[in-house]
């Protein structure tokens, strides 16, 4: 993986040691200071609102990205204008090592940065013309690891049915390069647990209420079939390879 934990503490440590002492402007040959905090912006949708019909309806679409995503990244922006130090990292280096982050914005991080990161990645995951198994080095593993992808798929499926409030169910990596299936409450990031999310299905209410009101398991066998999974592929040998 690109950013080894230990790494990222290392940067997170320097550079909040910098902000408390102000070393950065003291040192003449210090790197020049990050003046501007890199805010955290809302990546438009690589299709159409409606182009995922009639699995995911362009209302939902369109409120769950504009209203939804876009609350997440304002929310984060907010909190992380006291810390523009902070704001400089990368978002998953801030979620690998959100229990290192300051008080006062590991709650944010956790909830808006949780909420971007999670969204990202979920948007990317999809396309109209999605739902086909993965063939190459993904596809193995996948049926080294859980015999099949149609099991595969049906435990991810069923994590996130049985998932109590609201969350996401992960087909993730763990630090030894393993697939596994597991779900996070609330807007909780795998990268916090040292797992590197492949997919991810967003079971909270407001990504499927209006067109499949309680049923879940509905909506869930729907988002299914539009996930690119050559997309989740790519992503797989790149972690891979690192
Ligand atoms: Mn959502």
């Amino acid at each position: 993986m690109r950013l080894s934990r230990r790494d990222t503490l290392k940067i997170l440590a320097l550079s909040s040691a910098a902000a408390a002492t102000g070393t950065w402007t003291a040192r003449a040959d210090a790197p020049p200071p990050t003046t501007t905090p890199v805010l955290f912006t809302l990546p438009p949708l690589p299709y159409a609102y409606d182009a995922l019909e009639p699995h995911l309806d362009a209302q939902t679409m369109t409120i769950h990205h504009t209203k939804h995503h876009q609350a997440y990244v304002d929310n984060l922006n907010k909190a992380l204008a006291i810390h523009p130090d902070l704001a400089a990292h990368p978002l998953d280096d801030l979620l690998r090592n959100l229990n290192d982050l300051p008080e006062s914005v590991h709650t944010a991080v956790r909830n808006h940065g949780g909420g971007h990161a999670n969204h990202a990645l979920f948007w990317s995951s999809l396309s109209p013309s999605g739902g086909t198994p993965p063939t190459g080095p993904l596809g193995e593993a996948i049926t080294t690891t859980f015999q099949s992808f149609d099991t595969m798929r049906e435990q991810l499926l069923q994590a996130g049915k049985s998932l109590f409030g609201s969350g996401w169910t992960w087909l993730c990596l763990d630090t030894r390069g393993n697939l596994m299936i597991t779900t996070t409450p609330n807007q909780d990031s795998p990268l916090t647990r040292d797992l590197l999310p492949l997919v991810g299905l967003d079971v909270w209410e407001h990504a499927y209420y209006l067109k499949y009101q309680n049923r879940r398991a509905d909506y869930l066998d729907a988002v299914a079939r539009v996930i690119d999974w050559t997309t989740v592929e790519a992503r797989y040998i790149e972690a891979v390879a690192d």
